[in-house]
């Protein structure tokens, strides 16, 4: 795909749109979507015709053609309105990429301006009850059968799944391990797919997580996407992206939890003083937001690690994600504490920042397996 290189001013009035509609059209309803786990399908439609559902797709089918450092400004800028209907965001958006990077034409046709314009969903399924951290170890079957592929198995913890209208299937096709697994596109209303109960979760409540149940679907061969045997390589690639965007949603969150923080500790008094006049409280910030200043910046790093194809981006991907989601946790958490407790209350909203951002440690590759990913980097050299 063809990137389009922006001027300062250009992503400027970018990221002053972005915000404009995440100030008008999300932050509003964050808690009551949290509160109620509605799904807005309405308000990402809207996002949609802001070219928010295809940010690093092609233009041709309707996608903004921007870079990576661009679309990670703005998830940061979408998140710090509302986390969850962000990180669906930057889930739907991978999908679209790998759509548009390892699809046929006709693939890219079918399912792109759709998936764009936001009027349908994706799903990313690669997780299974028996394979997480090990996607590698995943057993869904696919089955030749003529002109046709029979995929059985069941996916865990899906998000969007119920309400997206194509899901992205890793499933597998030959020998054990990484070599033998292929990507599927297979369309929402298939025969035989099906959905478990939408879970009950500590975060992320806007956003449904369900089992995705294969039972025998049929998908034509023309749905296979990129090469039989190569579909790990592009679940990996695409998750890359996937994790600066995800720590691109920490940052959002966490900047949102420190503003707060700085305002509450400027009106708040204890023993005739406002909070903000001590030092605790002061040094307490300054870590918050160097900390957060710091991920920003390792976020950065690797966002355009992945647009100028750098060979080290898959372990600066792990370290971005790894660092600014603990960094974002951690900022959240600090500015519960400092809202005492009235940060332990719905109303003010930090529990909820704290609730969201405590499980971007855990998916997209738990911040150990991003260990795991630099690890070997180091001792490989
Ligand atoms: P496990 O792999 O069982 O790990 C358990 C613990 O052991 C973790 O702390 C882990 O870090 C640790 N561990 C495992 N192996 C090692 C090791 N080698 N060394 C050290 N520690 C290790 N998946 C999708 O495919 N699509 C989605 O859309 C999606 N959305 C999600 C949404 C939510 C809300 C959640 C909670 C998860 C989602 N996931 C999704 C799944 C997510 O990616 C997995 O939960 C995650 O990869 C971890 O897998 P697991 O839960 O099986 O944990
Ligand atoms: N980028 C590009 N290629 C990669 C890659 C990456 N990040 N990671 C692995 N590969 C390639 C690798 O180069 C190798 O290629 P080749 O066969 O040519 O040598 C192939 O893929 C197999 O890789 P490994 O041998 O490293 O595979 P292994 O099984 O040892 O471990 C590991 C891979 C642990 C890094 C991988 O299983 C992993 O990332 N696990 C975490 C799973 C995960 O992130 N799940 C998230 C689900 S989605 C989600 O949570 C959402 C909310 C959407």
């Amino acid at each position: 795909m063809s990137m389009t290189t922006t001027t300062e001013e250009e992503l400027s009035a970018i990221l002053d749109a972005v915000r404009d509609f995440a100030a008008s059209e999300m932050a509003p309803y964050a808690a009551e979507w949290d509160e109620h786990g509605t799904f807005p399908r309405d308000t990402l439609q809207r996002a949609g015709e802001l070219g928010l559902g295809g940010i690093y797709v092609a233009e041709d089918v309707g996608g903004a053609a921007l870079s990576r450092s661009n679309a990670a400004a703005i998830f940061e800028s979408l998140a710090y309105a509302d986390p969850t209907i962000t990180a669906y965001m930057t889930i739907h958006n991978m999908v679209g990429w790998m759509i548009d990077t390892f699809g046929t034409e006709e693939q890219r046709q079918t399912w792109l301006p759709g998936l764009t314009a936001m009027d349908m969903f994706g799903a990313y399924c690669l997780t299974e009850p028996g394979a997480g951290s090990d996607a590698a170890a995943i057993t869904t079957s696919a089955i030749r059968s003529g002109d046709e592929y029979v995929l059985t198995g069941v996916k865990q913890f899906i998000s969007g799944a119920g309400e997206a209208g194509v899901y992205v299937v890793m499933a597998r096709t030959g020998e054990p391990g990484a070599r033998g697994i292929t990507a599927f596109l297979v369309p929402g209303d298939s025969n035989g797919l099906s959905f478990g109960a939408n879970e009950k979760k500590m975060g992320w409540k806007a956003q449904p997580t369900r089992q995705v149940i294969l039972d025998e679907v049929r998908v034509p061969t023309a749905n296979v996407l990129g090469e039989v045997g190569g579909g790990f390589k592009i679940a990996m690639r695409a998750l890359n992206g996937g994790r600066i965007n995800i720590a691109a949603c920490s940052l959002g969150g966490a900047a949102w939890a420190l503003d707060k923080a700085a305002a509450y500790v400027k009106e708040r008094f204890t023993f005739g003083e406002p909070l903000a006049a001590r030092s605790t409280v002061q040094f307490t910030l300054a870590d918050m937001a160097t900390e957060l200043r710091a991920a920003r910046a390792l976020v950065r790093e690797a966002a355009r690690s992945i647009d100028e194809g750098s060979a080290d981006a898959a372990m600066l991907c792990a370290m971005a994600k790894r660092f600014a989601t603990d960094a974002g946790f951690k900022v959240a958490n600090d500015a519960l504490q400092l809202h005492g407790g009235y940060g332990y209350l719905a109303d003010y909203g930090i529990e909820k920042i704290v609730r969201d951002l405590r499980v971007h440690q855990i998916l997209e590759g738990t911040n150990e397996i991003m260990r795991v990913i630099i690890g070997r980097e180091v001792l490989e050299g």
